[in-house]
């Protein structure tokens, strides 16, 4: 049987800018899975066994990136694990690195469909994931030494990375700062139920 390559939307944004809370909501409404990047290396950092939990967490403490071999490996076992023709990938690619990983290993093996930023003011991203910290999060780059290098990382290495699909016509931008109801009533605009 000939199977269809699978659609992807790329979800971008600062750390914080609810990445995670409207991609919950798209699955709920519209049936596609999402695989965040930043749970996968998470879920990794924790598996008995791994070899890379210990770099994993040097990365995401000091908001750095992790090495595309890592994240990519991840995402595409994720993928293969789900028969699902629809994938939302939340928080990739973060950089220079990212993107080319994935270029040369999976972007023929699938339909890149658009990729959706959420653009949200930098002092609401601290705020939101300083509170998330504060109310337990239990994550270890949820507090201020990590929240400032995160938001150089942002700027410095993911932004040219949106400004690259933004140049091809791919970026589709949702103003992230307003409720999550009212955010995903534009995200909605951009999503067919019969995708
Ligand atoms: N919240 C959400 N929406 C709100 C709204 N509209 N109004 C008010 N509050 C709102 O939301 C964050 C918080 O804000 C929550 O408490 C939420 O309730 C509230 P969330 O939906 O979690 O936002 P999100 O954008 O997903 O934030 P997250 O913290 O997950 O973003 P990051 O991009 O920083 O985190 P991620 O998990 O993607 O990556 C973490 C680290 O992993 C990176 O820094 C990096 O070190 C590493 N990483 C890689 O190396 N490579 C990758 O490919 C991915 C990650
Ligand atoms: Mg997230």
């Amino acid at each position: 049987v000939k199977m269809a390559k699978p659609n992807v939307v790329f979800v971008l944004g600062g750390p914080g800018a609810g990445k995670g809370t409207q991609c919950d909501l798209i699955l709920k409404e519209f049936g596609y899975v999402h695989l965040s990047a930043g749970d996968l290396l998470r879920a990794e950092r924790k598996r008995e066994g791994s070899k890379v939990g210990e770099e994993i967490e040097m990365h995401i403490t000091n908001g750095t990136i992790v090495p595309v071999e890592i994240t990519c490996g991840l995402l595409d076992q994720a993928m293969q694990q789900n028969s699902s023709n629809n994938f939302l990938i939340d928080g990739f690619p973060r950089n220079e690195d990212n993107l080319a990983g994935w270029n040369r290993t999976m972007s023929d093996k699938i339909n890149l469909k658009f990729v959706l930023f959420f653009d949200c003011p930098e002092e609401i991203c601290v705020e939101r994931c300083l509170k998330r910290g504060q109310q337990g999060s239990g994550r270890s780059d949820d507090n201020v030494e990590s929240m400032k290098k995160r938001i150089v990382t942002y700027n410095n290495c993911t932004r040219p990375i949106i400004d690259h699909y933004d140049k091809m016509k791919m970026v589709r931008t949702v103003d992230a700062s307003k409720s999550p109801e009212n955010v995903f009533s534009e995200v909605k605009q951009f999503f067919t139920k019969d995708d």
